[in-house]
């Protein structure tokens, strides 16, 4: 049990994709006033809401949208086509009005080549800005200074005519790297952080952090042979370096002077000591780090098992481990998990676990009303990540679509031509019918956030594995405050199979009463006993033991 638990370990975060939730003006893009206007949809104070206490919003700041805002060309202000600064003011205001505290996004790797550093330093060798991104000679003859390749394709080197040298970009040639060894730039970058935290921003999601820092003397990275793509380098020396986490620490250190703000990371799987790398000693790094090998898993109790045991593992004391299953960068998991099954049935088996799992939920807008992937056509994309490898890789654009707020031909998102199609399913799949329906998913979110909210073994509880003797039982106790016996501790058990299954937990037997079945109509408080229970296909529960 986690005694005294901060905030944000007992929060519930919503991820907005601002592009994609709410549109205001007609112009088909989602802005802030219409994120205010939807806010009483998240949390109104009642139970009518969905509940959730804190958003992280993907990044609004000035920006060309190559890489819709993960590309950034000013850091203290807001795009246009998503409002104003005082837009943002009131979103503060108005959220606070309603207990929700919000949480921005900072990239710290890369600029837009749009930002007046980058302009100043291709401009100007003998600029101050220059040193503040990286720049190489080629090795002669048009070869490039190492053969290191960029995530998003192609090479990390792109030649700039006008000062004639190579500059380092790991994602898009629109989003050249900036260099944390130097100092101004750090506290540049720190003044940012202070700018939003004086705002009222409560923490921050830092992007791609395990790409700071470079081997300057440009070592070409290890080739795997017979691999393609990104993966076709160990990337040894263009990420993964000691300075990274220099940065985390004083940004750590940075933040400390403020009251109660979380620093959330975002690291690749293959960093270095895993992304856990990245609480630092469990109090001098970040807060929380994500930790995607449940995302990246099939829908299978063993796998599911051992990813849950391992992320547990890695979070070091002073730690507090993060459980997301889908985000703006991946397919949604209903598809993900329900690939071959009944995607439906999984996706609530899945939020039984998101929301009982030890660890800060993240939920992706759409997701607590089902939203599949959109099924896009070339003409439709707009992410150049996703069009590069259409149609191999599903890419980001399906998971991008408009949120589904009615059944009406625009699902109620705007006015006007919506800059990515409005999903068929969103005449049944939509925020107003499915408020309407005791059985839907969203019915079920805003069950399970309540019963979140309301049971302290589910918020700070231990995660203790049981024993099933059926393999597609997964099961595992939260222990609350004191012993078994004094009635606090929720025993959880999710079937994967599509057929019923027999779930034998090994261990005496155990009664306690049902909080929730996600193939029940909600009826709390119904007996349980252990020994021999069968779940339907699919079916996960809740019981609060006695
Ligand atoms: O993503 C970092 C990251 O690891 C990506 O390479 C991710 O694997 C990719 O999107 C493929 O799914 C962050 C942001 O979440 C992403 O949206 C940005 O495009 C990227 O950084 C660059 O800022
Ligand atoms: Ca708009």
């Amino acid at each position: 049990m986690t005694a005294n638990p901060s905030w944000w370990q007992s929060a519930i975060v919503y991820q907005i994709y601002p592009w994609s939730f709410q549109d205001s003006n007609g112009d088909g893009i989602g802005d802030i006033p219409g994120i205010i206007s939807r806010l009483d949809y998240l949390n109104d104070g009642t139970l009518n809401s969905l509940g959730i206490d804190t958003i992280w919003l993907s990044p609004i700041y000035p920006s060309p949208m190559e890489d819709f805002g993960y590309d950034v060309a000013d850091y203290c202000n807001v795009d246009p086509r998503f409002g104003t600064l005082d837009d943002f003011d009131r979103l503060i205001h108005e959220a606070r009005r309603r207990g929700i505290k919000i949480i921005m996004d900072l990239v710290l790797n890369h600029t837009s080549d749009q930002h007046p550093w980058f302009q100043h330093a291709r401009a100007s060798r003998s600029a101050p800005e220059r040193a503040w991104y990286y720049w190489a000679d080629g090795k002669g003859f048009g070869r490039r200074p190492s053969n290191w390749n960029a995530r998003f394709g192609g090479s990390s080197w792109t030649w700039d005519a006008s000062s004639r040298q190579y500059y380092l970009h790991s994602f898009l040639p629109g989003q050249p790297d900036l260099n944390w060894s130097n100092q101004d730039l750090q506290a540049k970058m720190f003044d940012v952080v202070r700018f939003w935290l004086n705002r009222g921003v409560q923490g921050f999601r830092l992007d791609a952090i395990n790409w700071l820092g470079k081997d300057v003397r440009w070592p070409d990275n290890p080739v795997r042979f017979g691999w393609r793509g990104y993966t076709r380098q160990i990337h040894r020396y263009d990420r993964d370096q000691p300075l990274a986490h220099e940065v985390m620490r004083k940004l750590r250190s940075v933040v400390s002077s403020y009251r109660d703000v979380v620093l959330i990371g975002e690291a690749s799987a293959d960093t270095v000591g895993g992304p856990a790398a990245f609480y630092g000693n469990g109090s001098d790094e970040l807060h929380t780090v994500f930790d995607f090998r449940l995302l990246k898993s099939l829908w299978r109790a063993d796998r599911f098992r051992d990813v849950i045991s391992a992320a547990e593992r890695a979070v070091p004391s002073g730690g507090w481990p993060s459980i997301v299953l889908s985000n703006h960068d991946q397919s949604r998991h209903i598809d993900r998990y329900g690939n071959g099954g009944n995607a439906g049935q999984r996706a609530r088996a899945a939020a039984v676990l998101l929301f009982a799992l030890r660890g800060t939920p993240f939920l992706y807008y759409g997701e607590e009303i089902g939203m599949r992937n959109g099924r896009l056509r070339y003409r439709d994309l707009r992410d150049p990540y996703t069009k590069r490898f259409w149609p191999f890789r599903i890419g980001r654009d399906p998971a991008r679509t408009p949120m589904q707020w009615d059944g009406s031909p625009l699902s109620g998102f705007t006015t006007g031509q919506p800059w990515l199609p409005v999903s068929g399913d969103a005449l049944t799949v939509n925020v107003e019918e499915e408020s309407k329906n005791p059985l839907s998913i969203l019915s079920l979110y805003r069950h399970l956030i309540r019963l979140r909210k309301e049971t302290p073994a589910l918020r700070q509880g231990a995660y203790t594995a049981l024993e099933s003797s059926n393999r597609h039982c997964l099961a595992f106790v939260r222990t609350g405050e004191g012993s078994a016996a004094s009635g606090r501790d929720i025993l959880v058990a999710v079937n994967f199979d599509s057929h019923a299954s027999n779930c034998s937990l090994a261990g005496p037997e155990r009664t306690g009463r049902l909080r929730l079945s996600t193939q029940l109509p909600i009826v709390d408080r119904q007996p349980w006993s252990s020994n021999r229970f069968v779940l339907q296909p699919d079916e996960a529960i809740i019981v609060s033991l006695a």
